[in-house]
């Protein structure tokens, strides 16, 4: 009798949260249909994952599993281009697995008010009919840095390591867009990716953001499908996704499926009310703010992260300490960079590249003298191209923890 019974609405629930598990388990559940209702599977509880990390190293410092977030140790950035094992990983909802996922026939549909015609696009087509370009690309999560605040802000406590800068090789948003046709009330776009909310419900959307036009059509804004010469990892969008560098990576939507061309501020999930937004005007910590209050974060601000040494090492007296890492500063060039070794009370200048292209991140370094055995901080402050420098400690306080950018302070004992 049992399957005879017609799939009912409570049967489909139970199946998509079954479903839903298994994503997140990484392999389905197969006696789901004996596991008691509401039970938690034990590996989602205490932490114990398969693979919830495919393709990263195990040096990734995992914030949560469900969704998976993961920043990489600022020791580990100290590539040039972050290799794709160690780019930090940030969703929101359960990331499509790799055997629902053919490159082949995957296409993105392109839509809006603002468009002149719908279209879609295989990736197969948009790799033949438009020239490709790689740029190097930095993407910060916009609460990278969270932890620090006090009070404290919900959210994933990032420490440093929601950041890092690779090769990305795609076609130009603009060139797809002005092909198809842009109308001239164009003002934002909003993606959508092939993830799924936590909830399972496939109606909604884990996160849906976006740029204003001015931004989608910078020469550097891409539709990318490599990561430094190879496919994108899994867990960073593959088969295709977009990147905006310098602006908070929420705005860079991976697993690309749908780019919707708006004749308004987009509206999707985690566009609207505080999320990636901080108040318009400075405010006192712990303060509540109205959704009218709040603007969206567009250019990231300066900041910097020393990867060499690892904060903690250890060097005899009378040594000098080679340091290193890099800056960047949102849409703009970082200028100067500059070190202390006295709690911020004098600055020593580094040496500074310049970018690889424009949004990509420099590289600084120096070498620092101690005047005698002790415990010593090394901080790092870069100055943009504007003259806004990072502040020492904390910059401005806001409720949902965004945009720290204070100077990265690595321990060294003289021994
Ligand atoms: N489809 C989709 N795109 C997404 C997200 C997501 O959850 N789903 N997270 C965004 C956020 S908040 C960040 S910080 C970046 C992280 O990119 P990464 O995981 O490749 O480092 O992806 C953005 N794009
Ligand atoms: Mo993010």
């Amino acid at each position: 009798m049992q399957n005879k019974i017609p799939l009912s609405r409570r049967h489909f629930l139970r199946q998509t949260t079954l479903t839903t598990m298994g994503f997140a388990l990484g392999a389905p559940i197969v006696f789901g249909h004996f596991m008691p209702k509401g039970l938690t599977p034990v590996a989602l509880s205490n932490g114990a994952s398969f693979d919830s990390l495919p393709g990263k190293r195990p040096e990734m410092i995992v914030l949560n599993e469900r969704p998976v977030n993961a920043e990489t140790p600022p020791h580990l950035l100290n590539d040039v281009l972050t290799p794709k094992d160690l780019f930090f990983v940030r969703n929101n909802g359960l990331p499509p697995r790799r055997d629902e996922i053919n490159a082949d026939t995957w296409t993105i549909r392109f839509d809006g008010e603002a468009l002149r015609t719908e279209k879609s696009f295989t990736l197969a087509e948009l790799k033949a009919q438009f020239k490709h370009y790689t740029y190097q690309l930095t993407l910060e999560c916009g609460g990278n840095g969270r932890k620090e605040f006090n009070p404290p802000a919900k959210g994933n406590q990032w420490g440093l390591g929601a950041v890092g800068c690779a090769a990305w090789t795609g076609v130009r948003l603009k060139d797809v867009l002005n092909a198809i046709g842009l109308k001239s009330n164009a003002v934002y776009i909003g993606y959508y990716g092939k993830d799924m909310h936590l909830s399972g419900d496939p109606d909604k959307n884990p996160i849906s953001r976006g740029v204003p036009m001015s931004k989608a059509l910078e020469e550097e804004s891409l539709i990318a499908w490599a990561m430094n010469g190879e496919d994108l990892p899994l867990l960073n969008g593959y088969p295709v996704r977009l990147v905006f560098g310098g602006w908070p990576a929420s705005c860079s939507g991976k697993w690309l499926e749908r780019i919707s061309i708006r004749n308004k501020v987009h509206d999707g999930a985690k566009m609207v009310g505080q999320s990636y937004r901080v108040p318009c005007k400075p405010v006192a910590p712990g303060s509540k703010v109205e959704d009218k209050d709040m603007c969206i974060i567009e250019s990231m601000p300066v900041k910097s992260l020393i990867t060499y040494p690892k904060s903690g090492a250890q060097i005899k007296a009378g040594k000098q300490l080679p340091i290193n890492g890099h800056a960047w500063a949102g849409d703009l060039e970082v200028a100067k960079v500059e070190y202390s070794i006295d709690f911020g009370a004098t600055w020593q200048a580094c040496q500074l590249k310049p970018p690889a292209n424009r949004l990509a991140w420099q590289q600084f370094n120096a070498s620092v003298s101690f005047p005698q055995k002790g415990y010593y901080e090394v901080w790092a402050k870069a100055i943009d191209s504007n003259g806004q420098a990072q502040p020492m400690l904390l910059p401005g306080w806001n409720p949902k923890g965004y945009l720290n950018n204070a100077c990265h302070r690595i321990a060294i004992k003289v021994a």
